[in-house]
């Protein structure tokens, strides 16, 4: 919960509420969406009333961009929520100042005594603080650096936006990791790898030239939720992205973001100095070849002084690397790393390599390449691991690396986009998802050596930290394809500065700021919201499946295929399903790689009978008759799960639309017509897995799960996604 004094009666706070109700069913009106969490709309006059005798002048001390940025969003937001403007003044004159600035910016700030607790809350965090002076009652947001001063605004206004007291406030935070990054998959011809809304936002062609003022919101929106970062080029990386042209482009759009605490960071393409540069190698411990690369940064530097450095995939998926030339990473990683030092620029390294010898287990691949070399990393080199060992499936269990590597600063890297999660078209909120990932135990140092105190530098003391989130953004209206992907990049944010968030609290808040504060609605779709993911792993992926999606989008089943000529592409592959069972055995009888976990974690996944249900298939080969905690047979709960998915978006669908009155038209009829997708594939999936499972269990469908409304070749013959295409 907020750390906020709750002085406020509560029978007051409980009136606001309820007449939220009333004033937000008479105001319903189109919305596009456009305008993300970041909603000024009047709030009940109840509130407005309580904020207005608590606000009555904003004093924002400062003229920096960042500054002027704070003071625009405040002044904004004031004058939207509470329904009339609150004047701006420079000086503290009565009661209900709202004053902000830095210790620098500020004579007020530096005047408090607060040098060493806004010290210690370093340059991003603040202090929001209801302070007495000589009779009146003065509210300060305060911060070291001008950053922190920003996201206290932001802070401040989700308060009002959430219907919080205000009137005697003591908040204090900071980010728990430092770098909170946006990944973008977008290709110079605007075309975004992975990307279900729309095309890329940055207009390469119009660039430098013409600014499209849209990234100044996508600046604001970040930096509403604590991103500071942006990575705008796909990892699969064009040279082009360094070419001095395209360089002109990327200050460009530093320009718009900086005011917003949002630095740009680009994916290099490690072969660039031969494309770019005419190089013959790349080699990066040929000295001409690094000697590039500390050119290129000094030049990027030149046109964009907080360049945030880059990010690299190499050796993966026919990406040039450091093997390519006879290196290893740590060569690689280095050689770049050196080239941004100076400068005071990282590398983000991704762990995602998965070379196939055969017989080999993919799940195995990114530790076994990059764990040996745990400790010989730069200071200035972040390696980058994705939450699970395969590849953003709806359940994985956590990367083996986070416990393995304690001398390194890991990474997480997580799929905000849903490339295996339904596109723009399922309602998942990805929260739960990455809750359960960041409070996984590595064991690593005993008990409580969570994922999320490796990402926080905690457990291994480590204070160059971050997390990455491969965006959904795109020039859709409403960003994300679908209203409520738009609380999966909210989520990111809140928990990339609070990796403890729970999802509870990260759901009420963005449907509070972004839907409605009606409490029964708020209720219901904070309920879907947190069902949602376990759902969708029931219908898609459960009990451990993973990776039987087709071919290579990825939208809809396919367990049947096996025709890819890299084994570890093929569904069947993953499934291992046969007469005897289904599952990938990967404990000492199969693969064995269990065993990169620490010894607690890795008896409790190698036992069958200890193993979590959620991953027993990802685990073991379990035979289908195989009894369950239920007391069913493997083969009937897998049915019921694909069931319980399905009878999950028929009910998700019925509480939205009773949910009619509390949501504008216009969003609401967008995400009813989702939903409708949503229970067609859910229905898609249950019945072409289980038919197709059937062909080696031989075993009926149990009672309470319905008759498959098509045959397996049918759903054989034609990909979801063209079914969808019509759909839409
Ligand atoms: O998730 C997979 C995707 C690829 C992606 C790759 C990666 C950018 O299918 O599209 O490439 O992983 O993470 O590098």
């Amino acid at each position: 919960m907020l750390s906020l004094g709750l002085k406020t009666s509560r029978g007051r706070l409980v009136a606001c509420l309820a007449f939220a109700s009333v004033f937000f069913a008479g105001a319903a009106r189109a919305e596009d969406g456009y305008r993300l969490w970041l909603r000024y709309d009047p709030l009940p006059a109840g509130a407005t009333r309580e904020y207005r005798a608590r606000v009555t002048s904003v004093v924002v001390q400062g003229e920096s961009a960042t500054m002027q940025a704070a003071r625009a969003e405040l002044v904004e937001g004031l004058k939207g929520l509470l329904g009339a403007s609150v004047p701006a003044a420079t000086q503290v004159e009565g009661d209900g100042a709202l004053v902000v600035g830095t210790l620098r910016s500020s004579a007020f700030v530096a005047r408090l005594g607060w040098g060493k607790a806004l010290a210690a809350l370093g340059p991003e965090g603040f202090r929001i603080r209801t302070v007495k002076l000589g009779g009146r009652s003065v509210t300060v947001i305060a911060s070291s650096d001008e950053a922190g001063a920003l996201y206290g605004v932001f802070h401040f206004l989700r308060l009002l936006q959430t219907l919080q007291p205000t009137n005697d406030l003591d908040v204090s935070q900071k980010p728990r990791l430092r770098l909170r990054v946006l990944d973008h998959w977008d290709n110079l011809d605007r075309s975004v790898e992975r990307g279900y809304a729309g095309r890329s936002l940055w207009d390469w062609e119009a660039l430098p030239e013409k600014v499209d003022p849209r990234l100044r919101d996508y600046a604001r929106a970040n930096a509403s939720i604590g991103i500071n970062g942006s990575v705008l080029n796909n990892v699969n990386a064009d040279s082009q992205s360094l070419s001095a042209e395209y360089l002109k482009k990327t200050a460009a759009v530093a320009d718009a973001f900086r005011p917003y605490g949002v630095r740009v960071y680009l994916s290099a393409r490690f072969s660039a100095p031969i494309e770019l540069g005419g190089l013959k190698t790349a080699d990066p411990l040929d000295p001409q070849a690094a000697e590039w690369w500390r050119r290129k940064a000094d030049e990027i530097y030149r046109l964009i002084p907080d360049f945030g450095g880059f990010l690299v995939k190499a050796n993966s998926e026919g990406q040039p690397g450091p093997r390519t030339y006879g290196r290893d990473h740590v060569d690689g990683a280095n050689m770049l790393a050196a080239a941004v030092a100076p400068h005071g620029g990282v590398v983000m390294w991704r762990a995602f390599v998965y070379d196939m010898k055969p017989g080999y287990d993919r799940a195995g691949a990114a530790y076994d390449n990059l764990q040996p070399f745990d400790g010989r990393f730069a200071p200035n080199v972040l390696l980058q691991v994705k939450n699970g060992p395969i590849d953003f499936q709806p359940r994985e269990p956590f990367h083996p690396l986070f416990g393995a590597m304690p001398r390194t600063r890991l990474m997480p890297e997580l799929q905000i986009t849903q490339e295996y999660l339904g596109f723009s078209n399922h309602l998942v909120f990805l929260a739960p998802m990455w809750r359960e990932f960041l409070a996984s135990d590595t064991h690593a140092r005993g008990r409580g050596s969570t994922v999320a105190k490796v990402a926080d530098g905690s457990l291994n003391r480590q204070r160059l930290t971050g997390m990455a989130g491969v965006a959904n953004t795109g020039t859709a209206r409403n960003w994300t394809g679908h209203h409520f992907a738009q609380a999966n990049w909210y989520a990111f944010g809140r928990l990339a500065w609070n990796p403890d968030a729970t999802s509870q609290q990260v759901a009420d808040e963005w449907v509070k700021m972004t839907l409605t504060r009606d409490p029964p609605a708020v209720t219901s779709i904070t309920r879907l919201m947190l069902e949602s993911h376990e759902a969708l792993v029931a219908y898609m992926t459960p009990l451990g499946l993973h990776h039987i999606m087709w071919g290579g989008h990825h939208y809809g089943p396919a367990p049947w295929e096996n025709q890819f000529d890299r084994d570890d592409w093929n569904p069947t592959y993953y499934h291992r399903a046969d007469a005897a069972g289904l599952g990938f055995d990967r404990t000492k009888t199969g693969s064995n790689t269990v065993s990169q976990y620490h010894a607690p974690v890795r008896a409790r996944f190698a036992s069958l009978s200890a193993c979590p249900e959620e991953f027993l298939l990802w685990f073991h080969h379990v035979p289908w008759g195989h009894r369950m905690r239920s007391g069913r047979t493997l083969w009937d709960e897998l049915a019921h799960s694909y069931q319980r998915g399905v009878d999950w978006a028929r009910a998700a669908r019925k509480s939205w639309d009773s949910l009619a009155g509390s949501i504008d038209e216009e969003r609401h009829a967008a995400v009813a017509r989702k939903l409708a997708i949503q229970e067609r594939d859910a229905v898609w999936w249950r019945d072409s897995v289980l038919l197709y499972f059937q062909t080696f269990s031989k075993r009926p469908l149990p009672a309470g799960v319905e008759q498959p409304q098509k045959t397996l070749e049918e759903y054989k013959a034609k990909s979801l996604l063209d079914v969808d295409a019509s759909a839409r």
